[in-house]
């Protein structure tokens, strides 16, 4: 039978996607990134079709051998790259790593602290997702806006005072390290646990870029694999303490997940080994980058928030663009040129402004994985300017930005190795 008409129209929908996404936008979502064509040839093995309830050498499913062995390898790698006792890689996400962790630690009823939604958390810490579903308060952690951090002495207050189960650290649009020390102190001065949410950073500390909550005093840490850590998108949860660990491993499955996914088990084992290798010079030259990106963009004459601070330590900028139409216009008109971005609340707009908030996010890790530098993103900066300060045409710049992307369409940071020589299987992509 010939190709229904509906299967070519979406093969090309896909391929448009591949295109436009993969090969020409300057791709600057602070969430994302691209695994390596090894990881993503580890990503379409024929554990995308198997299921393996429980854990390795315990499953409720026969035929789990070899996914049991990598299953065991992606824990042993991390805990080495971490320097942390115990991994539960289960989780399919980061948001089902948070929820698993905060129904380990608190109940129906409980309170916990968590940063506010405006100054960066992730919905899920909060009333409006996880937190909420769970039936725990939130309540916000006081945010110092000049310091673009948690104001420690009045969260030391706050938690004295509220004694919560739980406070959350870690957050969605993380500028400069959140102060686990001082707060997991007197968190643990009243009885409460420290959770540190480092989606967004995994990758950073991995590469020694950003400090280790563990080692800072948190108690558990959760995160995503495909964020500055460019593996495919899952979860991980980390943790020295093994009663936690203990209870993490047996509210995960069957609360939180039945199978885990398992084709992202491999993927994120080989992006494990190359950020072994490569996590260093990556993480490096993604921070660098991002100082670079937020100079370049301010000297263009955008308004970079925390310049006295020198802008970020991490991956992601942030613009207040409310003298440029706003968060929403702004996204819209790059995405017309081809560079994507998402709008974003800054800590001084209220919640319900969620549809057109002050800001715009961006983050440096994607394109600093295609090989971008310093001098390149100097060139980002004068594209963004032709579309929002000066007012051109974004189809215009549109036709610059696919020329300029030409120039970093391959994956670094990895192993070259010609896939088709380690696979007994041929899995043509649709490019
Ligand atoms: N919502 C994601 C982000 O963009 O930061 C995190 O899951």
């Amino acid at each position: 039978m010939d190709m229904p008409g509906e299967l070519i129209n979406l093969i090309s929908i896909i391929r448009s996607h591949n295109r436009w996404r993969g090969l020409e936008c300057i791709n600057l979502i602070a969430s994302e990134n691209v695994m390596s064509p090894l990881a993503k040839s580890a990503y379409l093995s024929d554990m995308m079709h198997r299921y393996a309830e429980g854990r390795p050498g315990k499953r409720f499913y026969q035929g789990t051998k070899y996914v049991d062995e990598v299953e065991l390898m992606v824990s042993k790698i991390f805990s080495d790259l971490l320097n942390v006792k115990y991994i539960e890689p289960r989780a399919i996400s980061g948001t089902i790593a948070n929820a698993t962790v905060f129904r380990v630690l608190s109940n129906p009823g409980d309170r916990a602290l968590v940063a506010p939604v405006q100054a960066g958390a992730h919905v899920s810490h909060t009333k409006f997702g996880t937190l909420g579903a769970l039936g725990v308060e939130h309540i916000e952690l006081p945010f110092d806006k000049d310091s673009w951090n948690i104001d420690v002495d009045a969260a030391i207050k706050l938690i004295r005072s509220i004694r919560p189960k739980l406070v959350t650290l870690g957050a969605s649009v993380y500028l400069f390290p959140h102060p686990t020390k001082e707060i997991a102190e007197v968190a643990h001065e009243v009885g409460a646990y420290v959770v540190h949410d480092v989606a967004h950073v995994l990758g950073l500390i991995v590469g020694r870029r950003w400090p280790n909550p563990i080692h800072e005093g948190a108690d558990v840490a959760t995160a995503s694999t495909h964020k500055t850590f460019p593996g495919p998108q899952g979860g991980l949860i980390f943790t020295d303490n093994e009663m936690l660990y203990k209870s993490i491993a047996r509210v995960i499955f069957p609360w939180f997940v039945s199978n885990h996914h398992l084709h992202r088990l491999p993927a994120t084992a080989v992006t494990a080994i190359e950020m072994k290798y490569f996590g260093e010079a990556y993480a490096d030259q993604v921070v660098r980058n991002a100082r670079a990106f937020a100079e370049a963009l301010a000297s263009e004459g955008f308004k970079v928030v925390a310049e006295s601070l020198g802008y970020t330590k991490s991956h992601t900028l942030v613009i207040d663009v409310r003298n440029l139409g706003g968060g929403a216009k702004a996204a819209k008109l790059l995405e017309e040129a081809n560079i994507i971005v998402n709008k974003n609340l800054l800590p001084w707009d209220p919640p319900e402004s969620v549809r057109d908030p002050s800001g715009i996010r961006l983050g440096t890790q994607e394109m600093t994985r295609y090989g971008m530098l310093e001098s390149d993103f100097k060139e980002v900066a004068r594209f963004m300017r032709k579309v929002l300060i000066d007012g051109r045409d974004p189809s215009k710049v549109r036709e610059e930005v696919i020329e300029f992307r030409k120039r970093f369409l391959e994956v670094r940071y990895t192993f070259k190795v010609d896939i088709n020589s380690l696979s007994d299987i041929k899995l043509p992509l649709i490019y």
